[in-house]
């Protein structure tokens, strides 16, 4: 961790108490109804989570214990036989529920389509059984690099329903990404399309899938099944690549959802850490679907004729958890979209909202950041009278845009969820429920019941109200992550060893700085540690930095997040190059996109600054928090006594 003292200098006061209209329908619709849930759930969690699986969800076969806790690993309800797809599916055809709509669909270029629970089930058994066709078995992994079509939902579920771990990998990433994270899972098949359809443009999905399986590059993939979106030419390998649709004229729509044990792998999903690679945080099947329908029946508090809008991708924990799983198990219409404002159409989220009547709209504050620069006649020209309820996630939201999205798309009547979590807690973990808690913008507010977080120092004392610290969870929750793939140390490590168990008591260590003020509200600061939020998507600066260096002119890097008024951090890389080469505008693009291509484009410097030398402590330690000053073009005052070589820092603020 770099940051050993951690300030807020962020004060807001404004509180905005739900309104009795909203209240009076609402699940959990007073604080005291809260208080008094949090309160029996924290004197009792496992009783309290028991009761929820018992009565919320459907097992083929009851655990024989509720929470087994070895820290730092855990399970829940072992014993207990349960597929998550029975849950978000099955059980729903027998309600009235079976031609409810459970997905509605917008692609870009304005097609569009509805799935009630009775197609989305045909569908979803057909392509089990189109994996199951091409050899797949329970336990292996199947990776998933998709568009957001519905088909990317279906694929997940189909995964699920035959017991195959997904692994889902951000359409945005690259080629050499996605061969990684293929690698690192051993995965097996991959399932993708020839293209989405990206601001007016096609991304060549299957191109890229094309790119990281030549040479044999990830050995253990044997299938590759495409699903047709955008209609170019492709080449299919033969052999090796199967469209979907052939596939689906061979196969029945039968296809029982397999019992399985409520601790094996319902996915892997990578994400950022501090150091080295991406992480596979691995999720199991029963606590996570526990912990994902309540969270979102009781977070968006969803009535039977709700349309549920969340915009996030299936390829990110947001999509996975509360655009799939929690809705579907909630039996919700859950809408996706394949499409980003664009300059042909800068209004087209509205415009979705509109013909959907959305009712419940989840964001992130990037998201909002940028609707507020587009200005407010996009939003003021749709009807958006049919919002009932708005969330956020991804970062901390500052206040101004917290207010501008209550007045401009919430016309102050709808209540804000904003929602802390991660991609490791499976589920939302500190948030307000919309009709008990009153917000104040900028503030997550309170935990869910069955949370037990807290605010502490490195010895893992509790500090002061007001005062900053690190943000921990002190009991384990069922959605918890259960470990690193493949890296049961990497786990331990990176949650468990931060900050020391005391009496043998282990907290998990989020990597967020944090304050809770007195009224036990938790003000959420940002990463403690060298991960960077550039519109809402982590990456780690090792992972930036080691793309810089694998290209052939540069010999040393040092990433640091800037802070950026739209995306809320920009990457800025200041680099060394081998010899004496000219540092030109061309090379700096170069390397940018030389960054673009063994990522992603999210992880493209907005700045790279040429340097003779970084400075680094005399163990050799880059010292990024002196460059993170430099890079936001602030005066350094903090403490520099560490430092090798002072005269590294004019030269520095010479060549800005
Ligand atoms: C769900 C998701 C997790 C990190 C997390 C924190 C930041 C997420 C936030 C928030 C302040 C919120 N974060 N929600 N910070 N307020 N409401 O985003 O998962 O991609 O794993 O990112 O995002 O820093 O540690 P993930």
């Amino acid at each position: 961790m770099s940051e050993p003292t951690i300030e807020s200098i962020l004060t807001e006061n404004r509180v905005f108490t739900p309104s009795a209209d909203f209240a009076q329908n609402a699940r959990i619709n007073s604080l005291d109804k809260y208080q008094e849930i949090y309160a029996k759930a924290q004197a009792d969690p496992q009783a309290f989570w028991a009761e929820l699986a018992e009565t919320e969800l459907d097992w083929f076969e009851k655990w024989h214990t509720v929470m087994d806790w070895q820290p730092p690993n855990v399970k829940w309800f072992a014993g207990g036989k349960i597929n998550i797809t029975y849950n978000c599916i099955d059980r729903h055809l027998k309600t009235w529920r079976r031609n409810k709509a459970a997905l509605i669909w917008e692609g870009e270029p304005g097609d569009s389509r509805t799935l009630t629970y009775a197609q989305l089930h045909r569908e979803v058994c057909q392509f089990a059984n189109a994996l199951k066709r091409l050899g797949v078995k329970k336990g292996d992994v199947i990776g998933i690099y998709m568009p957001m079509i519905p088909e990317a939902a279906i694929a997940m579920l189909a995964c699920a329903r035959i017991g195959a771990p997904h692994s889902v990998v951000f359409g945005g990433f690259s080629a050499e990404a996605l061969r990684d994270r293929l690698n690192d899972g051993s995965a097996k098949l991959v399932i993708t399309a020839d293209g989405g359809w990206r601001k007016d443009a096609i991304v060549p999905l299957k191109e890229q899938v094309d790119k990281a399986l030549a040479d044999n590059a990830a050995p253990t993939v044997e299938n590759v099944l495409v699903v047709k979106r955008t209609a170019q030419n492709l080449k299919m390998e033969p052999g090796r690549d199967h469209w979907w649709h052939d596939l689906q004229k061979e196969v029945s729509a039968d296809c029982p959802a397999e019992p399985m044990d409520s601790e094996d792998v319902l996915f892997i999903l990578y994400t950022s850490g501090s150091t080295g690679k991406p992480k596979g945080v691995v999720h199991t099947t029963g606590g996570y679907n526990l912990y994902t329908h309540m969270t979102t029946k009781w977070i968006f508090d969803l009535q039977d004729n709700d349309v549920y809008w969340c915009t996030a991708d299936v390829g990110w924990i947001t999509g996975h958890s509360y655009i799939v799983y929690g809705p579907l198990s909630n039996g919700a219409t859950s809408l996706m979209y394949e499409g980003a404002p664009r300059p042909s159409n800068p209004g087209c989220i509205w415009d979705v909202v509109e013909k959907y009547g959305v009712n419940i709209f989840y964001t992130a504050p990037t998201a909002i950041r940028a609707f507020i620069k587009m200005g407010d006649h996009l939003p003021n020209s749709r009807d958006l009278s049919s919002l009932r309820l708005l969330g956020t996630v991804g970062e901390p939201i500052n206040p101004e845009a917290w207010i501008w999205y209550h007045r401009v798309i919430g016309k102050q009547k709808c209540p804000i969820v904003d929602t802390w979590w991660q991609t490791e807690t499976g589920g939302i973990m500190i948030t307000p429920l919309p009709g008990a808690t009153p917000t104040k913008p900028g503030s997550a507010t309170l935990p869910f019941p069955g949370i037990i977080a807290d605010v502490v120092d490195l010895e893992g004392n509790s500090v002061k109200d007001n005062q900053g610290g690190y943000l921990v969870v002190t009991h384990p929750w069922p959605g918890m992550m259960r470990t690193v793939y493949g890296d049961p140390d990497r786990f331990r490590r990176s949650y468990w060893e931060h900050i020391p168990p005391k009496d043998g008591k282990y907290v998990y260590f989020a990597g967020d700085g944090a304050r809770r003020d007195q009224d036990g509200y938790f003000w959420v600061m940002g990463r403690v540690d060298d991960v960077i939020n550039v519109a809402g998507h982590r990456l780690g600066t090792m992972e930036i930095e080691s793309a810089l260096v694998s290209h052939p002119a540069v010999a040393e890097a040092a990433v640091v997040g800037k802070p950026d008024e739209i995306k809320g951090e920009s990457v800025t890389a200041f680099v060394i190059l081998e010899g004496d080469q000219a540092h030109t505008d061309t090379l700096a693009d170069n390397l940018r996109q030389h960054v673009a291509s063994e990522i992603g484009a999210i992880a493209k410097p907005s700045e790279i600054r040429f340097t003779d030398a970084l400075p680094k402590t005399r163990s050799g330690k880059i010292m990024r928090r002196l460059l993170r000053t430099l890079a936001a073009g602030e005066e350094i005052t903090s403490d520099t006594s560490t430092l090798e070589d002072r005269s590294i820092l004019d030269k520095l603020r010479e060549g800005a």
